[in-house]
């Protein structure tokens, strides 16, 4: 696997001076390439003076970090050279993108991907006016760059997206940059933690890199301006073994890192080999490297008189005022030519050839590393079938079972079936039991590096499901792990999932772009199941009570979202077999763990799932005919949808009702907002135009009218749902808090259906008896109503 032989290094560990020489001739090229692109549109080798028509209009990237993203490539590819490593990178400070770009370029990877971006003068010219150009290339390390699963562009993801990668993983090494920056963002610092699930022996190695450049955007950087022991201590205190490279001087710098980085991997070898070769799996302090050196480094020095390199002004574009003042021309131009062109690329525009050999070839490139592709290596899970999991249903809703340890069973078979390739992991905070889908961790156990004691039960350095107390690192684990390949499997609190509502953007918008690139090959889906559900919190109140995800994902593009509402354990298993064979989507399923009455049986839920939402005939007497409809979504609003049917057979015996009930809720929209949108034929004829509905949802009630607004009949839509009332109460409470219980519904039918005008005021007044007497009994009781907490469906 060693390409270049040893004569790089001399005696004692050193890199010869032509070996330097040559390496730092590969940084001044990245870095020129790296300023071209942020300026230039034309004269890419500086063939002639600078003037204005070689520059672009709008001066748009970022300069300060990368430099040191540059000079890292650089030793990174040396060390895959020398050492046939498989490495791929992360890059926090995503907005070097010019750096990654002229890296993958050097490389040879960019032109191969992109072959009109060629190896030549007219390649780089086409490099730099591309970048931060309409329908150009993105200024971030962007799903266009090869090599990349992380964009950078909201920080604080990088390193829980490296371990993401690494794990499952054992001969890849994921080279993870973070920036000083990026370190005071709350998911970066909890993504240290890392280290304790990560097993040296089955898991590949992290190299977290922080990247020390001192500043941000306009501050200093915390990391930068504490004693350096302080940090050291910090990430001692993290359980690394920090190394620290600190200089400005570039020949210095190059023989200080080369030595450095050796010492790094033959220790992190040195790790795996000890619990490779049979040894007892322990936590090893891995190593870290902080690198300290000038952002903006080799940048102007100071620009208009003021310091700029080694200061925050370095962090966009320097020289900003080309246009007005012609010093600052000048000043580009002898900045880019302090790189010396000439000696880099040839007449023609090629990379030299001795400069050329600081890349790694072939799929050693970073670029071209298969894993930052994973829907190349991407193998179908192995699913049990799910019928053989079915609850079977006697006479409907007589016995109440809890839907999501059915779920639990499945993903246990979906466990055991994916053991051998390894490619299949659970995660949760700390929520897998409370979910009640626990039984996916019997005879794997759950991930775990750190101490054990006699006490704990089912830890494992080998465990499967990974649990920890951080919506983020299961939602940048799962999304790195995705990334390069693999499934998985979340499962949260309703209310607390929006913690990641920001991680959820980035990952859609990851989605989406990458769809649209022929290269990228579709990843699995990112499967949530949330549970604990809003309805159902009487260990908890109103904090735990917040259903608001689903409006803040059915924001996402319609091609990149899914969302259903099983309503029994039925239902939810079709609906998860589904979404775990789906790719490149983010499938959401709410579904609840409390004990619950089911309705369908197997053939009757994947039928159901299919059209997305249908009627109930069993439930229904409207003889094709209906005067209401009583529809509902998610598993409550169901039940109480039922009851109130009841209700009204028993005051209305007449009133012919239809009940339909909604699994995916993107069925609701019409088809040209959404593929799942059921036609408009078809959704009249569930919702007959001029006929009313009672609509029981989930929910936040504003979100069906929403997606129903331009359907027939949005008139006589009228939505119950959470409208923000909670407290630690009872369950039937809860629905009546919110005016979506059985009695709230049936007075809603009598009041929409016009032939019942009559009826209305003893309706009113039966209704507030109803809610009077509910109350009292609440209070007094501590407990539903009996008639409430032993109802049964009778058809
Ligand atoms: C979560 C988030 N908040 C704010 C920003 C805006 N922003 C872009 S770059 C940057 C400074 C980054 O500093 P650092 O991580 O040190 O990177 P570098 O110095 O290497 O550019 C900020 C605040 C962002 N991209 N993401
Ligand atoms: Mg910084």
């Amino acid at each position: 696997m060693i390409e270049t032989a040893t004569s790089e290094r001399a005696i004692g560990g050193r890199l010869s001076p032509e070996a330097i020489v040559k390496m730092d001739a590969y940084w001044r090229a990245a870095n020129y390439l790296s300023v071209g692109q942020i300026y230039l549109k034309d004269n890419p080798l500086l063939e002639r003076p600078l003037t204005l028509d070689d520059v672009k209009p709008r001066l748009l990237g970022h300069w300060g970090t990368t430099p040191g993203l540059n000079f890292l490539y650089l030793h990174l590819n040396r060390l895959i050279r020398e050492r046939g490593l498989n490495m791929m990178y992360v890059i926090g400070p995503g907005h070097g993108g010019p750096g990654l770009v002229a890296n993958t370029y050097l490389e040879g990877t960019y032109s191969e991907i992109y072959p009109h971006i060629e190896q030549n003068k007219d390649g780089i010219k086409r490099l730099f006016r591309q970048f931060s150009w309409p329908y150009g290339v993105p200024s971030h390390v962007a799903p266009e760059t090869p090599g990349s699963i992380h964009e950078g562009g909201e920080l604080g993801y990088s390193l829980v997206h490296a371990y993401g990668a690494a794990f499952d993983n054992p001969s890849l090494i994921v080279a993870c940059i973070v920036g000083d920056g990026e370190s005071e963002t709350g998911p970066l610092a909890t993504s240290w933690h890392s280290n304790k699930f990560l097993n040296p022996a089955t898991d590949g190695a992290v190299l977290p890199i922080l990247h020390l450049n001192g500043y941000k955007i306009a501050n200093p950087t915390v990391l930068a301006r504490i004693p350096h022991s302080e940090l050291e201590e910090l990430m001692r205190g993290y359980g690394y073994e920090p190394y620290t490279l600190e200089g400005d001087e570039p020949m210095e710098m190059h023989q200080k890192a080369a030595a450095m980085f050796d010492k790094i991997f033959d220790r992190i070898a040195a790790i795996q080999k000890a619990a490779r070769d049979g040894g007892k799996p322990e936590r090893p302090a891995w190593p870290m490297l902080i690198l300290r050196t000038p952002k903006g480094w080799t940048g102007p020095k100071f620009v208009d008189g003021k310091p700029v390199e080694n200061t925050w002004r370095a962090h966009q574009v320097p020289l900003s005022e080309l246009r007005e003042k012609p010093e600052h021309l000048q000043q580009l131009e002898e900045w880019m030519r302090s790189y010396k062109p000439e000696e880099l690329f040839d007449a023609g525009g090629h990379l030299r050839a001795d400069v050329a050999e600081a890349a790694p070839k072939g799929r050693l490139r970073m670029g071209m590393n298969a894993h930052a592709n994973g829907g190349l290596l991407l193998q179908p899970l192995q699913l049990p079938g799910f019928r053989d999991f079915a609850v079977k249903i006697g006479e409907r809703g007589a016995e109440d079972v809890e839907s999501t340890r059915v779920l639990g069973r499945f993903l246990h078979g979906v466990m055991q079936a994916n053991l051998e390739q390894k490619n299949f992991r659970v995660f949760g905070p700390d929520e897998t039991a409370s979910n009640r889908i626990g039984d996916v961790i019997t005879g794997t156990g759950k991930t775990w590096m750190a101490e054990t004691l006699p006490v704990d039960e089912q830890l494992s350095p080998t465990g499967r499901v990974m649990e920890v107390l951080s919506e983020h690192l299961c939602q940048g684990w799962l999304e790195g792990y995705l990334l390069t390949g693999r499934h998985g499997f979340f499962s949260c609190y309703e209310a607390f999932i929006h913690i990641v509502d920001s991680m959820v953007n980035q990952h859609a918008k990851w989605l989406k772009t990458t769809r649209e690139i022929p290269w990228r090959k579709p990843i699995a889906s990112l499967n949530y199941l949330l549970s604990s559900l809003v309805w159902r919190q009487d260990h908890n109140g109103f904090s735990h009570q917040d259903p608001g995800f689903i409006d803040h994902l059915m924001n996402k593009k319609a091609s990149v979202v899914r969302i259903y509402l099983p309503p029994d354990a039925n239902t939810l298993l079709s609906v998860a077999d589904h979404c775990l064979r789906s790719r490149h989507y983010i499938n959401l399923i709410v579904a609840g763990k409390q004990p619950a009455p089911q309705w369908l049986r197997m053939e009757e839920a994947i039928a159901h799932c299919t059209t997305g939402l249908g009627t109930w005939e069993w439930a229904s007497n409207d003889g094709g005919n209906p005067e209401v409809v009583m529809a509902c979504c998610g598993d409550v609003p169901t039940m109480e949808a039922l009851a109130a049917v009841m209700l009204l057979r028993e005051r209305v015996p007449d009133l012919r009702i239809r009940v339909a009930n909604v699994v995916d809720l993107m069925a609701m929209q019409p088809q040209s907002e959404h593929p799942h949108g059921l036609a408009d034929d078809d959704y009249d004829r569930i919702f007959p135009p001029n006929v009313p509905t009672i609509f029981a949802f989930h929910g936040y009630p504003w979100l069906i009218h929403r997606l129903t607004y331009r359907r027939h009949n949005h008139d006589q839509l009228h939505v119950r749902g959470y409208k923000e009332e909670g407290t630690t109460t009872t369950p039937f409470d809860m629905c009546v808090l919110n005016n979506i219980d059985r009695f709230q519904l049936a007075l809603d039918a009598i009041r929409r259906v016009p032939r019942l005008a009559a009826q209305v005021d003893v309706a009113q007044q039966w209704y507030s008896e109803q809610i009077q007497r509910h109350k009292l009994y609440v209070a007094e009781n501590g407990d539903d109503l009996p008639e409430v907490k032993e109802w049964r469906w009778k058809g």
